[in-house]
């Protein structure tokens, strides 16, 4: 039996699993888990995420500062890839992102749209891998608006709004990536839950953690190596193992969400990354065929 999957956009309003491992109300080692005010915030927050239903906009909430940005900015230069700069350039420039203030998640949104039709919408912590990766394939975003706890600045254990903000939305804005991250959704509607986790993990070594070739040298392109200072520095340096990227042994490479990754995988450019991904996808076994109608913003099933 095919597990249900969106067919329409406003479908995704139903796309709302949230994974509680790291919630601050229920992890213990969450470093906002003893802070009442903290929790209580993010409650408010959360209950607009859910709230949100597609056609209503949603009211964003940024109220805190953003001490991070420069810290990471500085060493954006020499790290994170051609794509990533081009990016965060464009939205310094066009969308207020600088050290003085956190953008408004509407504004980003219509900046996405116009670059490369991705839209975002609120979300209220960690989704399940089958609700995040269905929003892709309508080229919709899940991000969350919360600011992780400021006892612990330069990490989160969940993803917060630095994270989306810094890591993924910069390179959202690229048109190739935002092709590739639409083909990872197309490939997980309907899909089994065993490849669902393999999808899963290739988002993992790709959009969170990958790694390219670019003029002969090593860059970031992941969102999770772009929105943490100590990872990206060390995923960088000379300590961690190396793969070269190849879908079918990156799929089933165990990962770490607690601390660095022991392994990076390395494309031998972000073109390269993008056409064995597809190929991979391409193979994924289904009973039918999967096409994205953007005039209607729908997918047709064949
Ligand atoms: N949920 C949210 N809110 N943001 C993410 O970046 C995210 C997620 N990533 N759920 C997913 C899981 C990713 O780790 C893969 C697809 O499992
Ligand atoms: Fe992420």
């Amino acid at each position: 039996k095919v597990p249900w999957f969106p067919r329409q956009i406003k479908d995704l309003d139903r796309c709302n699993m949230l994974i509680t491992k790291f919630d601050p109300d229920m992890d213990q080692d969450h470093p906002g888990y003893n802070d009442s005010e903290y929790r209580k915030r993010r409650a408010a927050i959360s209950e607009l995420a859910f709230r949100y239903k597609h056609f209503i906009d949603g009211d964003a909430l940024w109220e805190d500062d953003f001490s991070v940005y420069q810290q990471l900015r500085s060493i954006y230069p020499s790290l994170a890839c051609r794509q990533f700069l081009d990016g965060l350039q464009q939205l310094e420039k066009e969308c207020g992102y600088g050290d003085e203030q956190i953008p408004q998640l509407r504004e980003i949104s219509a900046f996405l749209k116009e670059k490369t039709g991705f839209q975002l919408r609120p979300v209220a912590g960690l989704l399940s891998a089958r609700d995040f990766l269905a929003s892709l394939a309508f080229r919709v975003f899940q991000c969350t608006q919360y600011i992780r706890h400021s006892s612990a600045p330069m990490h989160s254990p969940e993803p917060d709004c630095c994270h989306e903000l810094l890591g993924h939305i910069p390179m959202l804005a690229d048109k190739e990536f935002a092709q590739f991250s639409q083909e990872i959704g197309l490939a997980s509607l309907g899909a089994s839950d065993e490849d669902i986790e393999k999808l899963s993990t290739l988002y993992w070594f790709t959009v969170e953690f990958g790694l390219c070739k670019q003029n002969g040298a090593v860059k970031a392109y992941g969102a999770g190596l772009l929105s943490s200072y100590g990872e990206l520095v060390y995923a960088l340096s000379n300590e961690p193992e190396y793969k070269p990227f190849s879908p079918e042994e990156t799929a089933v490479q165990p990962y770490q969400d607690q601390t660095y990754q022991p392994v990076y995988f390395v494309s031998e450019s972000f073109e390269d990354a993008k056409i064995k991904l597809r190929k991979y996808s391409a193979n994924i076994k289904r009973p039918f065929a999967v096409r994205y109608d953007p005039f209607t913003c729908s997918v047709e099933v064949l």
